[in-house]
């Protein structure tokens, strides 16, 4: 295996659907299903907080939703859990400043896809020194999801990283939904990742679609 091209990664987090069992009330593997169905092109599973699942339940729910990737064609990414994605050969791995050492991540995953979240340039230029095939910077919007999230950025981040010449892949995260998406694709960022926005919209494929259809658009007209 070789490391993803930057090209490909960039292809691929236009429409970054992250979640985890507790993320919705329904089936999370039909919700996962109806999302890919609808057009997200990457799957960050992150199966963490209160009510979550642990142990073999975990890796079964893990494995499930990987088949369905598989069968999509979408890469499955494990957040901060190396150990599952070498179990279960995944497609990558995302961590937070808080998790693993990046650079002793890249080392114990090879060629696999590695993501880290960054909140600053300082952290945007060790990331990609230390082996990210892309960065996840937020939280862009308010959100509701993640408790302990960092101050809400805006996309200046995303700005200030593209206006510095860094090239590194970049998806955005926070309170991200189709109506505000689009400020996150002109601001310079390669795609937006979502929990809420579809894993509990009524319609999960309508509402991945929708995003799907909202970044295409905004990244054609760069
Ligand atoms: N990291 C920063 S904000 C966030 C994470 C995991 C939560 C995003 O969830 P939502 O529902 O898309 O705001
Ligand atoms: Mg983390």
């Amino acid at each position: 295996m070789t490391r993803i091209s930057r090209e490909m990664m960039k292809d691929v987090l236009s429409v970054y659907f992250i979640m985890g069992s507790n993320n919705t009330s329904a089936d999370p593997v039909s919700v996962v299903r109806k999302a890919v169905q609808g057009g997200a092109t990457l799957f960050q599973f992150r199966e963490k907080g209160s009510g979550s699942l642990n142990g073999e339940d975990r890796f079964v729910f893990a494995k499930e939703v990987q088949d369905v990737c598989r069968q999509a064609g979408i890469p499955f990414i494990i957040n901060d859990d190396v150990e599952l994605a070498l179990r279960l050969e995944a497609d990558g791995v995302h961590i937070g400043q808080e998790d693993a050492n990046a650079a002793e991540t890249r080392a114990a995953i090879g060629d696999m896809i590695l993501g880290v979240s960054a909140h600053n340039i300082s952290e945007v230029k060790q990331a990609e020194a230390d082996g990210a095939d892309y960065v996840g910077l937020g939280p862009i919007y308010p959100t509701e999801t993640k408790k302990d999230a960092q101050a809400v950025q805006g996309v200046s981040l995303i700005e200030a990283v593209r206006r510095q010449g860094i090239a590194i892949p970049i998806v955005g995260i926070g309170g991200i939904t189709i109506a505000n998406a689009a400020p996150v694709i002109e601001a310079g960022a390669d795609g937006v990742s979502m929990i809420s926005a579809v894993s509990q919209a009524e319609d999960p494929e309508a509402a991945a679609r929708g995003f799907h259809e909202e970044i295409q658009r905004h990244k054609a007209k760069r």
